[in-house]
């Protein structure tokens, strides 16, 4: 296994004394704090970082690089709510180019995946008053009836709790009955940060930071693992970031109930934050590199390659990154609403494998809790596989 770089740290003079105790810290697999996180983002440059991540990135994963072979559902852009860096929902007063998929449009988008090897769907969108728990609960079913192999990652906690508090159940009430009914696990999104102050300023009436932990913890009680998120680089500093980053590490401690967790960028386009500049490319990587640093409990740190851009995302594997999610077809509408690099996110195994290995890394396809479903490094398509991804 190479571990690049890390050597340098000790042997740079220009490094400052603080820096190189955060660095035996990490190298000896010591937690550091959340001080020492913050001066990470303060005082830490781009080759530092990038070295200690990538020193806890191969110790945790070796040189693999994990992908999945994914769709997205996402039933309504309809939203309830008002968060002010989103540029993908509408609301009810003004539908516009608002859509509702009905119960057959969304069957029939599984069954384009008819035969398919997709391991898994990822279901998420609006806040819609009239998708309630017991609707979403029978679409599972019926999803699962149709493809009883895929495993059904669905709902952030944003919408979970308005279905609980709607259908007037307890979160563990209406997981059990999600759970029940085939959902397997949960997305991360809905996080944003935790800091009740700029929560107040981004989205102050969806969920709360409490409730969002609630109803991880209790999800992970049912045995249903589940992501993180955290949208960074709008209006947070950088003990807002480590403050997130904090609460997550603390509830992985409780219940180990999360598989990944994954940095998020502000894109600025079309939403009533769009006079926020974004972060450069450089302090995308610089959070990529804190995260691997400070999420010591967590055995992954994904780049989700549509949102930042293929090239981003090459970069982000020297930085701590080991995870560049999947092929996803382009019903994911979210980011590309926003300004994102690719607008019609999808990438086909081929493509995906050929951009972890021009990379230097092992590619490995992963089911959605990390088991190996195949390992492509030694892959030959033409041989083995054609046309796998072409789906009409
Ligand atoms: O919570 C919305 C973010 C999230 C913008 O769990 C924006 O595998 C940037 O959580 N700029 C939803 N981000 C998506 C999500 C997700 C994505 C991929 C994989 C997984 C997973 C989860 O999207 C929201 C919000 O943080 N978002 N608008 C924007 N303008
Ligand atoms: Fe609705 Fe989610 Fe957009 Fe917030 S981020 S407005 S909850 S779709």
């Amino acid at each position: 296994m190479v571990q690049t770089g890390i050597e340098s740290i000790f042997s740079d003079s220009n490094i400052s004394k603080d820096l190189k105790i955060i660095a035996e810290k990490v190298i000896k697999g010591d937690r550091i704090s959340f001080e020492e996180g913050v001066l990470l983002y303060e005082k830490g440059e781009l080759g530092y970082l990038g070295a200690l991540a990538n020193f806890v990135r191969e110790k945790k994963n070796g040189n693999y690089t994990y992908f999945n072979r994914n769709f997205h559902i996402e039933p309504t852009n309809l939203c309830v709510f008002d968060c002010k860096f989103c540029s993908y929902s509408r609301n009810f007063k003004q539908k516009g180019d608002a859509w509702e998929l009905s119960e057959q449009e969304i069957y029939d988008l599984v069954k384009k995946y008819d035969g398919k090897p997709i391991t898994e769907v990822h279901i998420v969108g609006g806040v819609h008053p009239k998708m309630g728990l017991h609707y979403f609960a029978s679409l599972i079913k019926n999803i699962k009836a149709l493809r009883p192999d895929i495993h059904v990652k669905a709902f952030t906690a944003v919408e979970l709790e308005y279905m609980c508090r709607k259908a007037k159940v307890s979160f563990k009430e209406g997981l059990s009955i999600l759970k029940a009914h085939g959902q397997d696990s949960l997305p991360g999104g809905g996080a944003e940060i935790f800091d009740e102050g700029i929560r107040a300023e981004i989205c102050a009436d969806k969920c709360s930071s409490a409730e969002w932990l609630e109803i991880h913890e209790t999800a992970h009680s049912l045995g249903m693992p589940s992501n993180a998120t955290m949208l960074y680089g709008h209006i947070e500093k950088f003990e807002h970031r480590i403050d997130h980053m904090d609460r997550l590490r603390t509830l992985q401690d409780k219940t180990g109930g999360f598989n990944t967790f994954i940095p998020l960028k502000f894109r600025n386009k079309e939403n009533q934050m769009s006079h926020i500049a974004e972060s450069s490319v450089i302090e995308d990587l610089r959070n990529y590199a804190v995260s691997r640093i400070y999420m010591d409990n967590f055995n992954h740190v994904k780049a989700y390659w549509p949102m930042i851009g293929r090239n981003t995302a090459a970069l982000s594997m020297a930085f701590g990154v080991d995870d560049i999610d999947g092929t996803i077809d382009d019903s994911t509408k979210i980011y590309a609403m926003a300004g994102a690099e690719d607008k019609s996110p999808s990438l086909s195994t081929p493509q995906l494998v050929k951009l972890i290995k021009d990379n230097g890394r092992h590619p490995i396809e992963r089911d959605t809790v990390y088991n190996t479903v195949k390992d492509y490094m030694n892959y030959d398509f033409e041989a083995e596989e054609p046309a796998l991804d072409s789906i009409k």
